[in-house]
């Protein structure tokens, strides 16, 4: 059986949990926050998350894990089969990390500290988030799911993306980024209420007050004595 390393908190984590469950694929959760020995033996990096494979071999990095259960078991298929429109959904996926996930990410320490980032900071990830609205407002179909009629593991990556953006443009930048990008938010709103996206909210409302212990803890210990 596959198991999912790391914690529900985490939106990387839960996409790939959202994959393994649309794929009905059996797996089974080890709870492991980041910065532990443990992690590193199954994520080289130390990130959440890490699959071990029913074959016993371990893989991080949320992108090549979903293409793994992809290749491994095609049965209910995440991606479509003509080339071209499975490159358009990594094309998605990887302006999602890029141009969404990643600069909004560096505003994640303010937002859990409470404090203000600079304003420089502010500046360029603005500008990084700008290139990424262009993209997806290019790419982005919505007739009814992102890349065209089918759901695809883009739906389910930018979902989560999309958490972090939120969460973060609003409270440091004063910005509704998925506003942005017309028929988004509507989109958002039809993932949201699938049976699969409500069982991993449910999971994430309960361990977030753990998770927020793990990070008070970490800031803690980071304070100079
Ligand atoms: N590129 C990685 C990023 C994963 C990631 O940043 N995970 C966060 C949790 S949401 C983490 O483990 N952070 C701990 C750290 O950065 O040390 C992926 O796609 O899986």
């Amino acid at each position: 059986m596959i198991t999912l390393h790391g914690f529900a908190a985490s939106n990387y984590y839960n996409m790939v949990k959202h994959a393994l469950l649309y794929k009905e694929l059996p797996f089974q959760e080890k709870l492991i926050f980041a910065g532990s020995d443990e992690l590193l033996r199954v994520s080289p990096v130390g990130k959440v998350p890490a699959i071990t494979t029913a074959e016993g071999f371990n893989l991080s990095e949320s992108s090549v894990i979903c293409d793994f259960l992809e290749e491994a078991y095609p049965a209910i298929p995440l991606y479509p089969e003509s080339a071209t429109e499975r490159a358009l959904v990594r094309q998605i996926m990887k302006i999602a990390e890029l141009y969404f996930e990643l600069p909004s990410r560096r505003l994640i320490p303010y937002v859990f500290s409470g404090t203000n980032a600079p304003d420089a900071v502010k500046e360029e990830v603005r500008q990084v988030l700008t290139r990424g609205i262009t993209a997806l407002n290019q790419l982005c179909q919505f007739s009814p799911w992102i890349a065209g009629k089918e759901l695809t593991m883009a739906d389910i990556y930018m979902h989560y993306v999309n958490v972090v953006v939120k969460a973060c443009a609003s409270t440091q930048l004063d910005w509704d980024v998925l506003a942005e990008i017309p028929g988004m938010k509507e989109w958002n709103k039809t993932m949201s209420q699938s049976d699969i996206a409500q069982k991993i909210e449910a999971d994430r409302v309960a361990n977030m007050p753990e998770f927020m212990t793990h990070i008070k803890a970490q800031i803690q210990a980071a304070q100079p004595k």
